[in-house]
């Protein structure tokens, strides 16, 4: 199969150069457009290891990034316990209902990797909530829109014995979630998604349901290389499967995908649709961040008919 993602001529399109302070990485950034300007929520990681999250903006979402110097998400806050090591993978929802941007993100502490919230409606001041979801979990994103009375989330519990699927959840106010379903399941073998699976950006609603991308991870004596695949879930009942790339779309290929701090990682956390185009900013070798594009069309005819792992 042709590759159907083109990258950036622009990428990497940000780097730890581009920040104004020093850091080790700036990677799995969440992406939204807000009144005409592209705002990316980035993932930093500083010179010690702890990563916290900043808000960055750029009016044609590629160049001239403005990059807020205090952290919209700082890791370490006393009044934090389940973040003190870390706010990391920002995905970004718009939740009309409530006329603000949710966050969900990972927040790691002695006590695991969990799912924490935070909304805004200027992406320069967060209300946290706190955890949504216990440890081990993480790659969570809110779909935008309520399923009958209950809103949905897909994120990836970690369920022992190296079982690492993604999952959806209902729940009636955003905070308590319930319900659950093993929505999209590891692949098998040797597949390149067999080791674990977690969801990339929120889902998308699109004529024949919601697209979702995910990552895939297979082992190379022992490395792991990160992938692209898409799925579609049901238009009224998330948790179905509607159809799955049997195939990953999307694979790193580049100098700044196969080196860096983890080689071979390329990690969607952003998708805006722009006319038939979906534009993916996602991390690189966990040290910079790309954008690439890709037609809605080519992404849905990649795709072929599948019911989930248990039906
Ligand atoms: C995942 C997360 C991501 C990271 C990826 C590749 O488990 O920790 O933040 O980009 O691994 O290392």
């Amino acid at each position: 199969m042709k590759p159907i993602f083109k990258r950036s001529e622009f990428n990497p399109i940000l780097t730890v150069s581009d920040l104004p302070f020093h850091s080790e990485a700036v990677l799995n950034p969440g992406a939204v457009k807000v009144d005409g300007q592209i705002v990316l929520l980035l993932r930093v990681e500083d010179t010690n290891g702890f990563s916290s999250i900043y808000t960055a903006r750029s009016d044609n979402g590629v160049t001239n990034w403005q990059i807020d110097p205090i952290p919209f998400l700082g890791c370490g806050l006393k009044q934090w316990k389940y973040e003190q090591w870390g706010c990391e993978d920002p995905r970004i929802t718009w939740i009309q209902e409530d006329r603000s941007w949710y966050i969900t993100y990972t927040a790691y502490s002695h006590a695991g990797a969990a799912v924490g919230l935070a909304k805004t409606k200027d992406f320069v001041k967060a209300e946290r909530t706190g955890l949504i979801l216990p440890p081990n979990n993480k790659d969570a994103c809110l779909f935008p829109v309520k399923f009958k009375d209950r809103w949905a989330i897909v994120q990836r519990p970690n369920a022992g014995g190296g079982i690492e699927n993604i999952w959806l959840a209902y729940s009636p106010d955003l905070v308590h979630w319930g319900q659950p379903h093993c929505v999209l399941s590891e692949g098998r073998g040797p597949a390149w998604d067999a080791v674990r699976v977690g969801a990339g950006p929120p889902p998308l609603l699109t004529e024949h349901g919601w697209l979702l991308l995910y990552h895939g991870v297979k082992g190379y004596a022992g490395q792991m290389v990160y992938r692209v695949g898409a799925a579609l879930l049901d238009r009224d009942k998330p948790h179905k499967v509607v159809a799955r790339s049997p195939r990953c779309l999307f694979k790193a290929m580049e100098p700044y995908e196969v080196s860096g701090l983890v080689p071979n990682v390329v990690f969607p956390t952003g998708m805006i649709r722009r006319g038939d185009d979906l534009w993916i900013y996602y991390g690189a070798a966990d040290t910079c961040v790309c954008l690439a594009i890709v037609g809605l069309k080519q992404i849905l005819d990649a795709l072929e008919t599948d019911s989930g792992p248990f039906e």
